[in-house]
């Protein structure tokens, strides 16, 4: 007998409640992926809105744009590091375009560009990947959670809210992104455990971009899909095509609608394709080949949606132009703005490590201080002192 049965605080039997599901289909995620962009349209329903066809085509030919301007900016020294999207653009776009405004976004560190649809600075937004002790964004005000680098963690966080919102009767629901490889932590777990039993507000968004760092799918899963992990937790899995913008859209729409009804979570795995390495300090080369890369450049998610909107005459040559013109705009604002020296204070780096400094830190600090001080007085320049920013006279 344990400790716990001796003190009456298990039960190990099971409620009287408690029966197996019998039935498990109506959790059962689609058998193929989800598709709208060159798919027949099931009997009895529109074709999808054109003025949303226009926003996602905008929206995934910036973030393309977005994320080349980015991966340049770390060969000029410029960012520390930038898991590219390129070739998420889809789940990116229509993750951001699903929320209301009310609604809470729970990104990883590659879905900077979910936070910009979102409509975040491009700039601030990538204040943690340049190397800032901030993440550069009112998290409140932007209802976007830091872009979360510790896989998974940011999972248990949108239930935690989603829970709350619920309590207290708030009509928000949350989405969280995590990839495929982020499905094999504990947090991931937990985080749907709770979600389901709560019956929490709140959508799991798996973009299954085929790989972890170089660990390809196969060796991380033996699940059918990561969208029918969503059964033994006793919620609604969905499969949807990852490249195809107007398919994650309509399903997470779907999915946030359903939860803010008090229906429960769901578990959508959006399988797409990272074009790129996984960030600017890996080779892909090592662990996939051209062949591969190219077969999903043939399912590009710009290409698609640009088929779809010429296919149905909302769109011609001039509005392609305007499109990849207002991205470059927006590129080169990014760029002018981060090519610009940041104004760093190096005594920050002992402010926000602890509530109250220790004796060692103290002592450091005390060192940098004096050594600032000493470099502004006697600048290795030979000019005379006071030319700098005032780090000297640090502010802590
Ligand atoms: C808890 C934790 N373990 C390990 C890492 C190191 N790590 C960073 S990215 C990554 C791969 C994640 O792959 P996936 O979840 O598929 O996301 P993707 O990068 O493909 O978007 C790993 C193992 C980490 N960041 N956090
Ligand atoms: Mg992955």
């Amino acid at each position: 007998m344990t400790v716990l049965e001796q003190h009456g605080a298990y039960t190990p039997a099971p409620p009287p409640s408690w029966r197996p599901r019998t039935a498990p289909e109506p959790l059962l995620p689609d058998a193929e992926p989800y598709r709208v962009l060159g798919a027949e349209r099931p009997e009895g329903t529109e074709a999808p809105d054109a003025e949303l066809l226009r926003r996602l085509y905008a929206a995934v030919v910036d973030g393309r744009r977005y994320n080349e301007q980015a991966t340049a900016l770390t060969k000029q020294g410029r960012l520390a590091v930038y898991p590219s999207s390129t070739g998420q653009e889809a789940c990116q776009v229509a993750a951001a375009l699903a929320l209301r405004e009310r609604d809470w976004l729970f990104p990883s560190y590659r879905d900077t560009l979910a936070a910009v649809a979102r409509g975040l600075d491009p700039v601030e937004v990538l204040s943690l990947l340049r190397g800032d002790w901030h993440h550069g964004y009112d998290t409140r005000a932007a209802r976007v959670a830091p872009l979360c680098t510790p896989l998974a963690t940011q999972l248990p966080h949108a239930v935690g809210l989603a829970h709350a919102a619920r309590i207290k009767g708030d009509d928000v629901a949350a989405l969280a992104l995590v990839g495929d490889g982020g499905t094999s932590e504990g947090d991931f777990h937990e985080a749907l455990n709770f979600a389901a039993v709560w019956q929490a507000p709140v959508v799991f968004l798996v973009q299954n971009n085929g790989f972890a760092i170089s660990v390809p799918l196969a060796k991380q899963t033996a699940a059918p899909s990561l969208a029918h992990k969503a059964v033994g937790y006793g919620m609604r899995g969905r499969l949807v095509d990852g490249n195809d913008a107007v398919a994650v859209h309509e399903v997470l729409t779907e999915a946030l609608d359903r939860a803010r009804q008090g229906g429960g979570p769901t578990l959508v795995e959006a399988v797409t394709y990272r074009l790129e390495a996984h960030t600017n300090a890996d080779d892909a080369t090592r662990y996939r080949t051209d062949d591969e890369v190219s077969a999903w450049r043939a399912h590009d998610p710009v290409t698609l949606l640009e088929s779809e909107l010429r296919g149905r005459g909302l769109l011609d040559e001039a509005d392609v132009r305007e499109a990849a013109e207002a991205a470059e705009r927006r590129a080169a604002d990014m760029r002018e703005r981060m090519n610009r020296d940041p104004e760093l204070d190096p005594m920050d780096l002992f402010a926000h490590v602890f509530a109250e400094q220790t004796a060692q830190l103290r002592a450091q600090a005390d060192q940098l201080r004096a050594e600032l001080a000493a470099a502004e007085e006697h600048p290795a320049d030979g000019t005379a002192g006071g030319s700098g920013n005032g780090r000297g006279e640090a502010r802590r």
